[in-house]
């Protein structure tokens, strides 16, 4: 006996992915169902490449009871409205969307870091996903945390057009285009020419002049690995269509060398180390897009903080960031609390 599983957001970047990953994962469902809005109603996705088309319901109508797992990834606004509709309803709602992050009476999981805190979703039946970017990050971080205990992080984001959805990877497409053929170029979705550039701005601007998704990276990491430690974020937007890379700089308590934290990292769940030195001897991100690891490369001592590692962290945005994260949390969930069968 298998779950009644919605993937709301169905025709977009992550829930075509959300999608692709159910079926390669084999996720034990009895029914599947592709929800979007009215504008996509009527439409097909996809079931990954089963074959197996889907016919888009439209949110507006759709009857959330008798649902087990509903995979949100429509975005905050419409995850206000119809989300606290499918928990009402009894579905376990897994939220892509920054809505439900930061609630206390809402669990926010990376499989790999925190899984206990799942236990905590009955309170409102929602769950939520982190923001990409933290999402590897948190992997990466994760097992070189119970070894030698994080201070500090201070990390530079190269980050893929995908991350903006459609759109963006459009958006890109046509300006390098336009920017071949001698066409004006011209911004829509970023606030610059992303073609053969880089935007150090992605989302809104804050206060204190970092960026919401500077903050998000600080908040969801303290949220997910540990509130003591401290994040400096920079996130920057890269003319890559998928995958999104990182440079991390760690400061620890404990005494920790390269080769200690290359052993630790090659045997932590969700990484993977490739890291010579030498020509192909590291990840980018042109490598890892369809792959649902975490990738880390380059890892070396910070001689100028008393314990310190510097590594690079590379990994799918809409997998590990998002859509496979997400079915992961799905596949703990039915461990631990909607055993079927
Ligand atoms: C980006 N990280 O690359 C963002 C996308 O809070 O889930 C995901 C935003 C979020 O633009």
């Amino acid at each position: 006996m298998g779950y009644r599983v919605a993937v709301v957001g169905a025709t977009g970047n992550v829930g075509r992915e959300m999608l692709a990953i159910l079926a390669e994962r084999e996720f034990p469902m009895d029914e599947v169902a592709a929800v979007a809005s009215s504008r996509s109603h009527g439409s097909e996705v996809e079931l990954g490449d089963t074959g197996k088309m889907l016919k888009c319901k439209n949110i507006e109508h759709f009857d959330w009871s008798g649902w087990d797992i509903a995979l949100f990834a429509c975005g905050s606004e419409a995850t206000k409205i119809h989300a606290p509709k499918a928990a009402a309803a009894g579905c376990v709602v897994i939220d892509n969307s920054s809505l439900y992050r930061m609630d206390p009476d809402v669990p926010l999981i990376v499989p790999e870091v925190n899984p206990d805190a799942i236990d905590g979703y009955t309170k409102k039946n929602i769950i939520a996903n982190p923001n990409c970017s933290t999402a590897q990050m948190v992997v990466a971080l994760k097992p070189l945390h119970d070894a030698a205990t994080i201070k500090r992080v201070v990390v530079s984001t190269y980050q893929s057009v995908s991350g903006a959805g459609k759109a963006g990877m459009d958006e890109l497409f046509e300006q390098s285009r336009a920017i071949f053929v001698g066409d004006p170029v011209e911004p829509r979705k970023f606030t610059k020419q992303i073609a053969f550039n880089v935007i150090p701005h992605i989302d809104d601007f804050m206060d204190d002049g970092s960026t919401k998704e500077e903050w998000k990276m600080v908040v969801e990491t303290k949220k997910i690995l540990d509130p003591k430690v401290k994040v400096q974020a920079t996130c920057v937007r890269v003319p890559v269509f998928v995958g999104h890379s990182e440079a991390i700089s760690i400061e620890f308590e404990k005494e920790i060398s390269a080769k200690e934290a290359q052993d630790i990292l090659r045997e932590a769940p969700g990484l993977m180390l490739v890291d010579k030195r030498e020509d192909e001897g590291y990840v980018t991100p042109v490598e890892c897009a369809g792959d649902g690891a975490t990738y880390i490369s380059r890892v070396r001592e910070d001689p100028t903080v008393d314990s310190g590692l510097v590594l690079w962290c590379v990994s799918d945005n809409l997998r590990k960031g998002a859509a496979l994260n997400a079915v992961q949390i799905a596949e703990l969930l039915g461990r631990r609390h909607l055993k079927k069968g």
